[in-house]
């Protein structure tokens, strides 16, 4: 292993947004644990249903006219790899929710192809996460997760369902795909939370 000292590496290189044991890329790899679902549009849905059993569905054209936001944020996979200011349009889970009551609070996020993912309720709130759909101005590619991905930028993106299908609230934590495989249950890059013992 190499060690560099913070100065020779330079700060204008964007280290202090760096995790630990983390390297930067300028390319975006895909890490998909099969292959790629297709989804058309006109029968793409997003789903959340609550602890209570109430359903809340939105089409794709549904979800077309709410109001999106344009997050510029640094994106860090568990594998190593951060990519820094990385561009979306999406829309902010907190406008979902408007319309969702509910006093779970887990939330297990599942997507078209059968991949899942759980985190904290709360760590989807609060301008924390998007239902994104484009990418550097474009279309978001099928590849990384199109017609809609999750953004939740703040924990190893792998808690970024692509394909995301919908997201089940529940009272009592489940764990998803990667987190039954021995990852973190939570994931938080900066505390380096990578394995279920870390
Ligand atoms: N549905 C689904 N979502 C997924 C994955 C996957 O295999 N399937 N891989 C996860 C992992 S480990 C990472 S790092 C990111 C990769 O996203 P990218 O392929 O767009 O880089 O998607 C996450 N979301
Ligand atoms: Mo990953």
């Amino acid at each position: 292993m190499t060690i560099f000292s913070r100065g020779f590496r330079g700060r204008s290189r964007g280290d202090d947004r760096l995790p630990p044991g983390q390297y930067l890329t300028e390319d975006f790899p895909v890490l998909s644990a099969g292959p790629t679902p297709r989804v058309p549009l006109d029968r793409w849905e997003f789903t959340v249903d609550t602890e209570t059993g109430q359903v809340h569905r939105w089409t794709w054209p549904e979800l077309m006219a709410l109001p999106y936001e344009t997050p510029t944020v640094d994106i860090h996979c568990v594998t190593s790899w951060s990519k820094l200011g990385t561009r979306w349009r999406g829309v902010s889970l907190d406008v979902l929710f408007e319309q969702v009551e509910t006093s779970a609070e887990y939330a297990l996020v599942y997507s078209y192809g059968g991949y899942t993912t759980n985190l904290p309720l709360e760590d989807l709130l609060d301008g924390k996460a998007w239902l994104a759909y484009r990418f550097d101005d474009e279309e978001l590619a099928p590849r990384h997760g199109g017609p809609a991905r999750l953004l939740v930028p703040h924990l190893y993106f792998w808690k970024s369902a692509k394909w995301v299908r919908g997201i089940r609230l529940l009272a009592e934590d489940w764990p998803g795909f990667w987190e039954s495989a021995g990852y973190h249950n939570y994931g938080d890059p900066w505390r380096e939370q990578r394995y279920a013992d870390d």
